[in-house]
C-alpha cells in the first residue's frame, strides 16, 4: 500500500472518528469513501473523457459509446463509428459527435437516432434534459480565420434552433436547465478567450467573464459556472461565478501545481485535473470552503467529471493502459460538514506545506 494511500486512511479514521463522536448532536451521517475503483480497463487512448449523469457513466471507447451504470454494474457497449471524444449524458439520453454530425441514443428503448447532420461539423454536444447544444462550423466558409456558432435542438418537439450565432468563435458550450456557457473569442485568431452565457427562455445572451488572456472550457450546473484561466501568470487556475449574484470568486490557484485544468461542477462540489509530473483529481466544496483530494494516486489522472458527490475520471495506474475509474466524494450535511471541515481541511493544508 503506496504511503499516501495509508496516509489517506489515517486521517479518514479520524474523521470518522470525530464524526461518530459529535454524531448523537446531528445525527446519522454518510462518510466520504475516497478509495477509487475502476469500472473499465484497457482503453486504448487518454482521449476518452467520461461524462455522468445520475449512475450513469459514459465514455468513447475505439468506434462506440460505453454507459456504465453504477448501481447495477451493467454495461451497454454502442456501436458509433467515427465518434468523437466528448459525449453527453442525461436521464436516458446519450449523446455524441460521430463523422461531423450529432447523434443521440435512448437507453430506455435501445434506439439510436440523428440530432443534427446539417452541412459542416457539428462537434461537442451537451445535454440537459430535452436540450442538447454543441458547436457548429456550418456557417463558416471555409476563408480565413474559421470560426463556429451554438446550436441546440429540443427533442420535446423536434425543434432545431441557433443559441449564438454571431462572427465570434463559439466553442465547448456546456448546458444544464435553461443556461448554456461556453468559450467565446470575440474576434477570431486573437488569441482572447472569453466565457460567455445565454438563457435559452429568453434567448438574451451575457458575457460571464472577459479577463485578459485565455478564460476556457466551462461547466455550470444551477446558478454557478466554474472554468479554467490563464489571467495574470499565465498558468491556468480555477475560477467560478455566481449568476444569482454576480459574483466572480476564485477557486484554486496552488502553484504546486503547473496548472488547474478542466473544471466540472454539481452542485456546489468542483472537480478539475491539476497537472503536474503525473497529475491528480483535485476537488472544492464552495459551501463548505473546503479543499477535496479526490485522487492523488502516484500515475497520471485525468478528465474528471461530476454528478451529485460521484466522481469519475480517466486513470493510468493499471499495467493494460488508460482506464475509467470512479469515487465518492463528502457531501454530509451542511451542519455537521461545518464541523468537521475546520479539522479536515486543517490537516490537509498542514499536510501541503510540509
Ligand atoms: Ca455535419
Ligand atoms: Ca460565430
Ligand atoms: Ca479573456
Amino acid at each position: 500500500m503506496p504511503l499516501e494511500v495509508r496516509d489517506m486512511r489515517r486521517r479518514i479514521v479520524l474523521v470518522v472518528a470525530i464524526a461518530v463522536s459529535i454524531c448523537p448532536l446531528y445525527g446519522t451521517v454518510a462518510m466520504a469513501d475516497f478509495s477509487a475503483s475502476p469500472i473499465f480497463t484497457g482503453l486504448n487512448t487518454d482521449h476518452s473523457a467520461p461524462a455522468i449523469d445520475g449512475d450513469t457513466v459514459v465514455w468513447r471507447h475505439d468506434d462506440g459509446v460505453y454507459v456504465h451504470n453504477l448501481e447495477t454494474g451493467t454495461q451497454t457497449y454502442i456501436a458509433a463509428e467515427g465518434v468523437w471524444e466528448h459525449i453527453g449524458i442525461s436521464g436516458n439520453i446519450v449523446v455524441w459527435s460521430a463523422n461531423q454530425d450529432i447523434y443521440g441514443y435512448d437507453l430506455s428503448t435501445g434506439t439510436q437516432f440523428p440530432i443534427c447532420t446539417a452541412e459542416g461539423r457539428q462537434v461537442e454536444p451537451s445535454i440537459s434534459g430535452n436540450t442538447v447544444v454543441w458547436q457548429d462550423y456550418r456557417n463558416w466558409d471555409g476563408q480565413g480565420d474559421w470560426t463556429t456558432d451554438i446550436y441546440g435542438y429540443d427533442l420535446s418537439t423536434n425543434r432545431e434552433f441557433s443559441v449564438s450565432t454571431t462572427s465570434a468563435r463559439q466553442e465547448y458550450p456546456q448546458i444544464d436547465g435553461s443556461l448554456v456557457v461556453w468559450q467565446n473569442q470575440t474576434t477570431p485568431g486573437d488569441g482572447d478567450y472569453d466565457i460567455y452565457g445565454c438563457d435559452l427562455s429568453t434567448l438574451t445572451e451575457f458575457a460571464i467573464c472577459t479577463e485578459d488572456r485565455n478564460q476556457y472550457m466551462p461547466s455550470i450546473s444551477g446558478d454557478k459556472v466554474v472554468w479554467h484561466d490563464q489571467r495574470g501568470s499565465g498558468n491556468d487556475k480555477i475560477y467560478g461565478f455566481d449568476l444569482s449574484d454576480d459574483t466572480e470568486f476564485e477557486i484554486f490557484s496552488d502553484a504546486h501545481y503547473r496548472d488547474h485544468i478542466y473544471a466540472d461542477i454539481s452542485g456546489d462540489i468542483v472537480v478539475w485535473q491539476a497537472s503536474h509530473s503525473p497529475g491528480d483529481i483535485l476537488g472544492y466544496d464552495l459551501f463548505n470552503d473546503e479543499l477535496l483530494e479526490v485522487c492523488t494516486h502516484l500515475y497520471e489522472q485525468r478528465y474528471p467529471a461530476i454528478s451529485g458527490n460521484t466522481v469519475v475520471w480517466v486513470d493510468f495506474r493499471d499495467p493494460d493502459g488508460w482506464a475509467i475509474y470512479s469515487t465518492v466524494v463528502p457531501l454530509p450535511s451542511a451542519a455537521l460538514l461545518g464541523v468537521i471541515g475546520m479539522g479536515y481541511a486543517g490537516m490537509r493544508l498542514r499536510r501541503r506545506t510540509t
